[in-house]
């Protein structure tokens, strides 16, 4: 997959792109991207990037022109446009199953109080929202999904840990630990030292379904219903 992102600060992707397992991603040839800095693509002497809003309001919004220049650089037009915003849809492991498919996706980082409105009906095919809650940075969003995506491209986890994760089968996971078996006087619950795979996989699966019931109800609900449907097919 290629990975394109239109960003004033493609500093704070930059880091990320070059470690850990995205790192590893990159030299493997699964990943290949590129880091567009939005500001060569400003008007005027300042290279002006922003404009106060039309009908007054506080912030300022990314021009459309620059944003259009720094777009058709990449030749955009066709190709999956992304813009991550708190107005969006809600992201979720399924619109990143989605995206993980394509073979090119283009990200643009929002600033202020968000783009020209222009490019958005002309440029972006989805804008999608990462919670309910607000931050500074489309760049910290943009990279929130671009983690929930690349991870799902083939070979870049194992199949086997995909399958065991939260999301994958509307539960959240159970709890784990490792050695020392006796850590500051807690100890590991003796069923995981049992070595009965049975009954380990009984366990974990309480552990699953006490913890979404507490934590997330609604994946619950949403847990059976689809559990009832698919014994409704048998
Ligand atoms: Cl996608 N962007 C920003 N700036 N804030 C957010 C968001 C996105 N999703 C939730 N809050």
């Amino acid at each position: 997959m290629k990975l394109s992102v239109i960003t004033l600060f493609p500093e704070i992707l930059s880091g990320y792109m070059q470690t850990s397992i995205m790192a590893r991603a990159i030299a493997a040839g699964r990943i290949r991207y590129d880091l567009i800095n939005l500001r060569p693509f400003g008007t005027g002497r300042h290279r002006t990037c922003d404009d106060p809003p039309f009908g007054g309001g506080a912030g300022m919004v990314l021009k459309p022109e620059p944003l259009a220049a720094a777009l058709d650089s990449i030749k955009a037009s066709g190709k999956r446009v992304v813009y991550p915003t708190p107005s969006g849809r809600p992201f979720n492991q399924q619109i990143a199953q989605e995206l993980s498919r394509e073979q090119e996706l283009v990200f643009i980082c929002g600033r202020y109080e968000g783009i020209d409105q222009r490019i958005i009906d002309t440029y972006v095919d989805d804008e999608l929202s990462i919670g309910d809650y607000v931050l500074s940075s489309g760049e910290v969003a943009s990279l929130v999904i671009i983690d929930a995506v690349y991870r799902l491209i083939d070979e870049v986890i194992s199949a086997e840990s995909l399958e065991e994760e939260s999301f994958a089968d509307g539960l959240l996971e159970y709890p784990q630990y490792t050695r020392p078996a006796e850590y500051n006087g807690h100890s590991v619950p003796d069923v995981l030292l049992s070595g009965n795979h049975a009954r380990i996989a009984d366990w974990r699966h309480q552990q699953r379904v006490a913890r979404t019931r507490d934590r997330r109800p609604d994946l619950l609900a949403a847990y059976y219903q689809s559990k009832g449907e698919q014994h409704g097919r048998d």
